[in-house]
């Protein structure tokens, strides 16, 4: 029964117990509720008090006269919106506390990654020169805060994509002029009796969505970046293994890095260690989950104990002392399922609250103080576990691969450059580059599309980069450590070897999939794949989406000019004039097109036909597997064999430890 509900193994022994306990979890109640057939597919209208209207016949309208396309429309738009609105919300928080820490309100935070503020104030036009640090910062915040409320023009960071796609951007009329202004537009516009064109309704949409990817979630990665320190590879853990027998296990589950970094300076804080020995624990333990578990994995090497659909199925291991919570994919279902058990659930942000958890209240200007008060809720709560069961399961991955790293990786400090990854896609080494990134959905087994479709594509030579719950998906079975390289095809088994890295890259969290378009940007100017995004051989997946930021994400890589292939059947599916205009029309308004298809075989085929479609058009050499795969190096060999050993491996020092 529980089979064919997720390739975890983890999971299918925790549902086992779920099931023989009679603890109901999403997989339990994503079977017995199935989705609505009218809304699920964009038929149904709640947007006044007329209705809801249900367009279920041939030519039916809603009272008002809405046609399906109208209804369709609005309801993918609305997705964009919220999701948007969502991540971007997140990049202004970022700002805040950017600002907050410029000027010395928030003691605790500090400029971490100089060098990126100075790229970001040179960016948004802060003057740099013979000034402090933190007055640049200031500056920086004050900027990035003042996009948010813009009214009229264009966001700055739309200068960081190939000069042809902003012209694209501005000959449609959709170079988002605000980060809040658009998500507003779409509100109204939406709104009963506003804009009843579904055309005109979902270009507003694609100028929403990149107001989210060039505009909020772009300024939360740098933002981020420049408050802890841009990301650069380090090995961690990712399973439920990474739960600890005897220490105090706490654990950081949402999006935002501002707690969670804190925390784990509180978890590292002596004091905090020998308070959690004179309660019988050997230590503190600290691990993720979601995003958080993200943001902290690819900057401090914070193991992460699942994706999405894991989150209750960790607390059922009975090991978990305190989940600390702060926005965005929290299932309410922690709070029965956490009484039943030893846990403290913790939420700590005003907008995310949670009826019957402990809430305290985030404040950055004592963000310390208040991580050590949780890390400390934790540790008393350890002498009321009792029996524990977690599973062994745990993989390495390696994860912190930024932009800026990949660069560098490339092309060494003095020259970093995106020159040999282009000449690798031109000579056919590789045959292109994928996104793979995105949700669980108890309504598809977990991870089964995220594991396979990466699987085919490293097989295919085409290099993955992933985030989010995807990204987690794939550490668990360990597609993101260098042995993976095994499994990718000739061509990009011997790039991997050669510079020493993953198949299968992690880029960060979700809002880091704005790095993925810094990265395309730069690979279109680079020269050898055209001069636009959508000329690259690439494609972007969301195999198991459920949330609405993976249709703002999901549509600003199509408004960016890339073919976005989400699994599960349209959203939009009962209006077939909307489903083909987001796919055909967008590609010839943008160059990127948006489909929806639930079979992963038929995703992986029609991805590797578009980026040979691309390669042809750029008049490149067929891609074909048996020229390469002849270099054979073997130092990763040596590497496999050393981490094997358990021997402590530096895989960027390129000195494999003796074998004894
Ligand atoms: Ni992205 Fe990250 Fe995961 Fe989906 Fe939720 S955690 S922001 S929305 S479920 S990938």
């Amino acid at each position: 029964m529980t089979n064919n509900k997720s390739i975890d193994p983890t999971i299918k022994t925790m549902l086992e117990i779920a099931e023989a306990e009679g603890i109901s979890t999403a997989f339990l109640r994503a079977e017995e509720m199935k989705p609505c057939p009218i809304g699920s597919k964009g038929a149904c209208c709640a947007h006044c008090a007329m209705g809801p209207c249900r367009l279920v016949k041939e030519g039916q309208t809603g009272i008002c006269g809405a046609t399906i396309e109208t209804v369709a429309a609005r309801k993918l738009a609305r997705m964009i919106a919220a999701g948007a609105a969502a991540h971007s919300d997140h990049g202004r928080d970022m700002a805040l506390t950017l600002l907050a820490a410029a000027e010395g309100e928030a003691p605790d935070y500090e400029i971490r990654d100089v060098n990126k503020l100075l790229e970001v104030a040179e960016l948004l036009g802060v003057a740099t020169k013979g000034r402090e640090t933190m007055e640049i910062a200031r500056e920086v915040a004050e900027k990035a805060l003042a996009e948010f409320g813009q009214q009229k023009g264009e966001l700055i960071y739309l200068q960081r994509a190939p000069r042809k796609r902003q012209e694209i951007w501005r000959k449609l009329g959709i170079a988002p002029r605000g980060i809040d202004r658009e998500v507003v537009d779409i509100m109204h516009r939406t709104n009963v009796g506003t804009d009843q064109d579904y055309d005109s309704i979902l270009m507003a949409g694609l100028r929403n969505a990149l107001a989210d990817g060039w505009g909020g979630s772009m300024l939360s990665t740098d933002i981020t970046d420049i408050l802890f320190g841009s990301p650069v590879p380090l090995v961690a853990r990712a399973n439920m293994g990474a739960l600890s027998e005897d220490e105090v296990n706490i654990v950081v589950h949402g999006h935002e890095p501002t707690l969670s970094e804190l925390i784990v300076a509180a978890v590292n804080d002596a004091e905090m260690i020998e308070y959690a020995k004179s309660k019988g624990a050997k230590g503190i333990n600290l691990a993720g989950i979601c995003c958080t578990a993200n943001e902290t994995l690819m900057r401090q090497g914070v193991p992460t104990v699942g994706n999405f659909l894991s989150q209750e199925l960790a607390i059922m291991t009975g090991a978990i002392e305190l989940m600390v919570v702060d926005i965005q994919c929290i299932m309410q279902a922690l709070v029965p399922l956490t009484e039943r058990y030893h846990t403290t659930l913790v939420t700590t942000s005003p907008k995310a609250r949670i009826e019957g958890a402990t809430h305290v209240e985030f404040d950055e200007h004592r963000a310390l103080e208040i991580a050590k008060q949780i890390v400390k809720m934790g540790i008393d709560n350890f002498p009321n576990r009792k029996e524990t069961r977690i599973p062994k399961e745990v993989n390495h991955l390696v994860a912190g691969f930024s932009h800026e790293y990949i660069n560098y990786a490339l092309g060494g400090f003095y020259r970093g450059s995106f020159r040999p990854l282009n000449d690798a896609v031109v000579q056919g080494r590789l045959r292109g580059v994928a996104g793979v990134v995105g949700c669980n959905n108890p309504r598809t087994c977990q991870d089964a599309a995220h594991e396979y479709i990466t699987r085919k594509l490293i097989e295919n030579d085409v290099l993955v980069v992933m985030t989010g719950c995807g990204a987690i998906a794939c550490a668990k079975y360990g597609l993101l450590s260098p042995e993976a390289a095994q499994y990718a095809g000739p061509g990009l088994r011997e790039i991997c070897e050669a510079v020493g890295i993953p198949p299968v890259l992690h880029v960060g969290s979700c809002v880091d999939n704005t790095r993925i378009l810094t990265t395309l940007s730069q690979m279109a100017s680079e020269g050898g794949l055209g001069d636009d995004i959508a000329d690259i051989p690439g494609v972007g997946f969301a195999p198991e989406w459920m949330s609405e930021k993976a249709i703002s994400i999901g549509c600003y890589f199509v408004g960016s000019g890339v073919y976005t292939i989400f699994g599960s059947e349209s959203p939009v599916a009962n209006s077939p004039v909307v489903d083909r205009f987001i796919s055909e029309g967008w590609e010839e308004l943008v160059g990127g097109k948006l489909e929806f298809i639930p079979d992963p075989e038929e995703a992986v085929r029609k991805a590797l036909e578009h980026i040979d479609k691309k390669r042809a058009a750029l008049g490149l050499v067929k891609y074909d597997p048996t020229r390469f795969g002849k270099s054979g190096d073997r130092l990763m060999e040596q590497f496999i064999a050393a981490m094997e050993a358990g021997l402590p491996v530096n895989l960027y020092s390129a000195k494999v430890p003796e074998l004894a």
